[in-house]
């Protein structure tokens, strides 16, 4: 299906070693069964859990070639994970989901086909629109995330209907671009992506994904990163 193309998986894991097994059977299925070439990028930032240790196990069973480790020392966020994976990505397509099966792979193949359909530089999943949406959230954390998904729609304009969404699909070299334009950290990352796609003039595609919300583990997010998403969403009003 996806022809002469490969496709990197960048998977940010910490504390997931329920979620992690299911994740990748979930991938490799889907990209055999739609004759996908692919590999999967495990960046674990040493879990406390024993992640990184899960992931060796399924390197053995899936091969070397697919599933690569490239763990890190401590907990440095999601933004920096992302920078770390890309630079060991062989692929010339990327995608980046949650290791927590609130993106579910089937998708991709959807995906991939808008990609191709139109040439799109990026293709996001979308919770807003469609058939999209969200299951699993209490009424607060939904209120959270559309409020916050709002807020940063008025401020930021920024074309794309769920902006701090992480379930996408990048041409390698537009990521690396849009990665090193980016100053914010946290959630406000996956944001500023998508604000600075736009002013780099990259076309953006959008399929409408269902979320669901993780069985095995803790989320990250709490009051802090509330509190940092809104003084991230500000700043990035004034700096654009
Ligand atoms: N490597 C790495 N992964 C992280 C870090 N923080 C979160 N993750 C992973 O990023 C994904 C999203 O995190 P999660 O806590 O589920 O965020 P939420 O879905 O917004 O509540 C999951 O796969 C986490 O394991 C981090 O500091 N380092
Ligand atoms: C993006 O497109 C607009 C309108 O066509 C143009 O004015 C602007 O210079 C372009 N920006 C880049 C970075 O190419
Ligand atoms: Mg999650």
């Amino acid at each position: 299906m996806a022809g002469q193309h490969k496709y990197s998986v960048l998977l940010p894991t910490y504390n997931e070693r329920e979620n992690l097994p299911v994740i990748i059977w979930l991938l490799t299925k889907t990209f055999q069964e739609n004759d996908i070439d692919y590999e999967i990028i495990v960046i674990d930032d040493n879990s406390p859990d024993g992640t990184l240790e899960i992931a060796q196990q399924l390197q053995k069973l899936y091969g070397e070639d697919r599933i690569l480790l490239r763990p890190r020392a401590g907990k440095l966020g999601l933004g920096t994970a992302y920078i770390h994976g890309i630079q060991h990505a062989t692929g010339d397509f990327i995608f980046i989901l949650d290791a927590d099966m609130s993106h579910h792979p089937k998708f991709m193949p959807e995906m991939i086909r808008l990609q191709q359909s139109k040439n799109y530089d990026v293709v996001t999943g979308t919770r807003y629109a469609g058939n999209g949406g969200v299951y699993g959230w209490d009424l607060k954390r939904k209120v959270i995330s559309r409020g916050a998904n709002f807020l940063a729609t008025v401020l930021l304009r920024p074309g794309v209907s769920d902006l701090t969404g992480s379930f996408r699909l990048y041409k390698k070299d537009v990521l690396s671009k849009l990665i090193s334009s980016c100053i914010s950290k946290g959630y406000v990352f996956q944001m500023e992506m998508m604000v600075r796609a736009r002013q780099f003039n990259f076309t953006i595609g959008e399929i409408p994904i269902t979320f669901v919300d993780r069985v095995f583990g803790d989320s990250k997010m709490g009051a802090m990163e509330i509190v940092s998403y809104a003084q991230g969403l500000l700043k990035l009003f004034v700096a654009v």
